[in-house]
């Protein structure tokens, strides 16, 4: 037994990752563990990759169905991609090379809410899982899982898979032990009972994930990195968007609608939301807490500071430097920080009864407030809808910010009409550019497009969208509700085709 594995059934499984990528076969369907680049396994991947080439050179077939938490890393989506060797993937991919074989209509992609993954499995809608591959940190005597740096969809495949592959990653600190909370009290419909989970830091549930011993066909030992992807320092327009995020905060605390201390706060990836983080650690807010889905660099410096008390997710989202930071003084976070299944992380129930505030990112958004978060010019995919729709519909209040173009201005982020709705304008209350800030709620259509256009459009989209809208309401008797036109509603996304700017 090695110092991780302290179970003698499971450590007598431990084998090569050569070895354990044998019981993969053609078809299979394969739920690995990971999300946003944490806690994925980093050696069978490689393995099932170089598996995979040696069957294409001599004309067998090999290619499997992928799923996952979320994004993975260019060592498991990247290397399988590479391979050729993914026929479907679920339910969220941030991978460049996945990706261009999505577009490129090579992988069927199932873009789905990242609350329903673990429940679409358990319902029957994915087919059968056939193989799970799950990076944990340690495996105890009695056989419990000691979880890693996310723990996403981990409990379902666990407990779904026929035949399970354990990375046990000594990279990842064996203090990570007493971090998660893992819920066993869900049920199918008509059995559910409510999740009695009423403030965000509350274990409801325990700090290992379970594994039948009988199922697990091997255990391999690694020793590598996270993928940890650097963010780049707020600049000038991120740092413009989260200055209207806290102004408005601030605003609506003086207006009673929110207490003092915000309610839960979920912040979506990248370097925007990171922004509005980093402002909130400069502002007069405090005692603040996450009911969030991932935590990246700029969540550990509001808990290192103290402007926020404790942090609820799935998954951490760390840079190296952050990585670092959080192995360093790894004790003096325990009990500030709660890894959760992905299920109910982003749990439509609990983000409504805990009211929570929604910031996400968009590709675009129309005048009257839809927003498209996924595809490019309506057709190619970016990353997925991830937990945005989660939280954004049940949210007590939610923001989508984005800068007011894209493409050194080429393209505009408000548009007639969005080219793929993820979030309808029914879910969208606040879009924040680096112009301003549009309230929407409690708005009709056309006070909606006055709005969106005055405050968050680029002046020099302003005139062309005014334009738009004046003719459209000036239609009659064909002008309704909601006006538009409809011959010209995606003429600015052809003209981009077309000539390379909108
Ligand atoms: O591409 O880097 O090649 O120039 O899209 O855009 O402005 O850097 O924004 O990193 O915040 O990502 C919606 C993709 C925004 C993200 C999205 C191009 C732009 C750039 C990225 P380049 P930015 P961000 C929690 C919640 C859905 C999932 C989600 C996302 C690149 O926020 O994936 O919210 N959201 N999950 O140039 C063409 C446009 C464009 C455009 C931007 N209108 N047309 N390209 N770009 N706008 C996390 C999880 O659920 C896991």
């Amino acid at each position: 037994m090695t110092h991780r594995i302290s179970c003698p059934v499971l450590s007598s499984r431990i084998t090569s990752a050569a070895e354990a990528v044998t019981v993969i076969r053609h078809g299979d369907n394969v739920g690995i563990s990971g999300f946003t680049g944490a806690g994925y396994p980093k050696a069978v991947p490689t393995a099932l990759h170089d598996r995979m080439v040696a069957a294409h050179a001599i004309g067998e077939e090999l290619s499997v169905g992928l799923w996952s938490g979320a994004s993975t890393a260019p060592d498991a989506d990247g290397v399988l991609a590479e391979a050729q060797g993914v026929a479907t993937r679920l339910p969220y991919n941030s991978d460049p090379t996945m990706r261009k074989l999505i577009n490129l209509g090579q992988v069927d992609y199932i873009d789905a809410h990242l609350s329903h993954s673990a429940q679409h499995m358990w319902f029957g809608f994915y087919g059968n899982l056939d193989v799970a591959v799950v990076e944990v940190t340690a495996i105890l005597p009695g056989g419990l899982l000691v979880p890693s740096s996310s723990v996403g969809n981990n409990k379902t495949w666990l407990e779904q898979a026929d035949r399970i592959i354990l990375e046990v990653n000594s990279w990842q600190p064996r203090e990570l032990e007493g971090f998660h909370d893992i819920y066993y009290g869900a049920a199918l419909p008509p059995h559910r009972r409510p999740i009695e989970l009423t403030e965000p830091m509350q274990r409801i549930g325990e700090p290992y994930l379970r594994v039948d011993p009988e199922k697990v066909v091997a255990v391999v030992e690694t020793d590598l990195a996270d993928r940890n992807s650097p963010f780049t320092p707020p600049g000038q327009t991120s740092n413009a968007i989260a200055a209207h995020v806290i102004d408005f905060l601030r605003h609506e605390v003086a207006a009673g609608r929110m207490p003092a201390d915000l309610l839960p706060i979920q912040s979506g990836v990248g370097n925007v939301a990171n922004a509005v983080l980093a402002g909130l650690d400069g502002s007069e807010f405090t005692d603040l807490v996450a009911f969030t889905e991932v935590l990246q660099d700029g969540m550990l410096d509001l808990l290192d500071s103290g402007t926020m008390r404790a942090a609820s997710a799935t998954s951490f989202g760390l840079s190296s430097l952050g990585v670092q930071r959080f192995m360093d003084n790894i004790n003096a976070y325990k009990g500030r920080i709660l890894l959760r299944s992905e299920e109910i992380s982003n749990h439509p129930e609990l983000v409504r009864r805990l009211g929570v505030i929604a910031m996400n990112g968009l590709l675009e958004a129309d005048i009257y407030g839809n927003v498209n978060s996924t595809h490019v010019m309506g057709s190619a995919i970016m990353n997925g809808i991830g937990g945005s729709g989660d939280f954004a519909r049940n949210a007590f209040l939610n923001f989508f910010l984005t800068p007011s173009t894209a493409k050194d201005g080429a393209i505009s982020a408000i548009v007639p009409m969005v080219s793929h709705v993820d979030h309808t304008e029914h879910d969208v209350h606040v879009i924040v550019t680096e112009h301003g800030i549009a309230d929407l709620r409690g708005l009709a259509p056309r006070a909606r497009a006055e709005r969106i256009i005055q405050r968050c459009a680029d002046p020099a989209f302003r005139p062309a969208l005014l334009d738009y809208t004046a003719r459209a309401w000036a239609q009659r008797p064909t002008a309704r509700h909601t006006p538009h036109l409809l011959d010209e509603a995606l003429s600015w996304h052809q003209r981009y085709l077309e000539t390379g700017s909108m």
